[in-house]
């Protein structure tokens, strides 16, 4: 289908009129507005947008930092710019402005399905605009042309020996895409820095559109589940992955992998894999030296590697407690995780100070495709009971789940059990949200990121006698 866009005089020559509202002429064009010349448009915008707030609130004060904040690790320290969302403690996410049930019903969803797709999302992340059907396609067309790997990064996956954990596998593989970073080539060739963004936008693009078979050869090495089968160029970027993953034939799981994508993709700027992003992306290391370095920060336990936690964590619970267990259990169990000095994984957070809506939106999920499952009844049961106990227990400031509370419950049901994979299908959304930044950061000239660290004797002095 044609669809409908204002043009510069030059795409005006080379089209035939449609119809005009107001002062605005519309002109039918038989191709899209790519991403990318959609950014082009948007870019100078916001270069003057961004040296207007410079100009008019440059010298202002956000606040105080407090020695607590720098022990603290830097908890709610105003310090980042991050455009594709914003985080509120009560609310939870919102992309560009729009919160994931409005992400839900807003962006646009393969024939058939419900779900929103992630190329719409990393489009609204990307521009602010929610992109129609024939743009969200011609991103799945993008990456699926772009979906190949390099042999030898084949290799170095295949050689990986299978005890090798997933996500070690996965951030080797991606900074070695760095080999034919166009961004690098670029720099060493001399580029000016007002073309930065350019083929920043070609290595996250070719990043995202890579990560399917990076995940899929490792899933299928790692777990021993056969050949990998070929991208189909005729279908979304979440069918590519189930389908390389062996569940392309489970419409379920994909539509799942769906809204997986869309809500893991950003949250914005301060947590640690989106951080790690722009911070070694500011050194002017390309797209995927910077992604990779995301990915070994996600797959720490108190970030990414939660989801992992979470089902071990389950299934430690189901062996000794059963498959139905009293409310009684359930949280003498709890208590015996805090009493050993662990975390209960899946639940806290640093920003969140309610139910995370990411957690809500899989249980809503859940509810429509799994009503009754025995593992997302556990879960259930475990969000009546842990929040009483981690209140009680008092350490932590918030004691409601987070989004890994619930992904493991909703992989495993479909058949993808094994939970040491989970992290890297996280790791594939966050490049989504982490991406756009980079590609943002580079068209703004953001610049090295340099805060200044104290040592606690300097921290002493500073404060002596005051
Ligand atoms: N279980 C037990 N104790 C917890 C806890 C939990 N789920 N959440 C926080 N606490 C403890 C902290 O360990 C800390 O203890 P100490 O004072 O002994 O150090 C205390 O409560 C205060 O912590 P906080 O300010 O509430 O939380 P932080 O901002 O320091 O940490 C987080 C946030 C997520 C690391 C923490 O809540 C946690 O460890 N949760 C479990 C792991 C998890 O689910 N991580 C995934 C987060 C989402 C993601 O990034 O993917």
């Amino acid at each position: 289908m044609a669809s409908l866009r204002v043009l510069s005089r030059s795409q005006f020559r080379a089209s035939a009129p449609c119809f005009s509202r107001g002062s605005l002429r519309f002109y039918a064009s038989a191709k899209p507005q790519t991403l990318k010349e959609r950014l082009a448009e948007l870019i100078p915008k916001e270069i003057e947008n961004v040296k207007a707030i410079k100009a008019e609130h440059g010298k202002k004060a956000f606040g105080q930092v407090t020695v607590d904040q720098v022990y603290g690790g830097m908890r709610g320290l105003p310090a980042l710019l991050w455009d594709g969302s914003v985080l509120d403690a009560e609310e939870g996410i919102r992309f560009r402005g729009k919160t994931i049930p409005e992400c839900q019903a807003l962006l646009p969803k393969a024939p058939g399905g419900s779900e929103p797709l992630p190329e719409g999302l990393f489009w609204l992340l990307l521009t602010g605009e929610v992109p129609t059907e024939a743009q969200a396609k011609s991103l799945s067309e993008d990456w699926a042309a772009r979906a190949t790997l390099p042999e030898f990064v084949e290799e170095i996956i295949d050689r990986c020996p299978p005890t090798l954990h997933p996500m070690s596998q996965f951030s080797m593989a991606v900074t070695a895409l760095n080999h034919d970073s166009a961004f690098a080539k670029a720099y060493q060739e001399g580029i000016s820095k007002k073309e930065y963004w350019g083929p920043t936008f070609e290595d996250s693009m070719d990043l995202i559109a890579k990560l399917p078979n990076i995940a899929g050869r490792i899933y299928r090495n790692v777990f021993g589940s056969g050949k990998l089968p070929a991208i189909d160029k005729t279908k979304d970027y979440s069918y590519n992955l189930a389908n390389l993953l062996g569940f392309g034939d489970k419409e379920a799981f994909v539509e799942l992998l769906r809204l997986y994508i869309t809500i893991h993709s950003d949250h914005e700027g301060g947590n640690v894999s989106a951080h790690t992003g722009k911070l070694v992306g500011s050194a002017l290391s390309d797209p995927f030296l910077a992604f990779g370095a995301s990915l070994n920060g996600l797959a720490g336990p108190l970030h990414g590697l939660a989801n992992q936690e979470v089902l071990l964590w389950l299934m430690k619970m189901k062996s000794q407690v059963g498959e139905n267990p009293s409310d009684e259990k359930v949280k003498e169990y709890i208590w015996s995780t805090l009493n050993s000095g662990q975390v209960v994984p899946g639940y806290g957070h640093a920003v969140l100070r309610k139910t995370d809506p990411r957690y809500t939106a899989q249980r809503e999920f859940a509810q429509k495709h799994l009503p009754d499952d025995p593992m997302f009844k556990l879960v259930g049961k475990i969000y009546n009971i842990a929040p009483d106990v981690l209140l009680e227990a008092g350490k932590a400031k918030n004691p409601w789940p987070n989004v890994d509370a619930h992904s493991g419950v909703l992989l495993t049901y479909y058949g993808l059990t094994q939970m040491q994979f989970y992290t890297v299908l996280f790791g594939v959304s966050r490049a989504f949200g982490v991406a756009a930044q980079l590609i943002w950061d580079r068209a703004l000239g953001a610049p090295l990121e340099r805060p200044k660290s104290y040592s606690s004797e300097a921290i002493k002095k500073m404060f002596a006698n005051k």
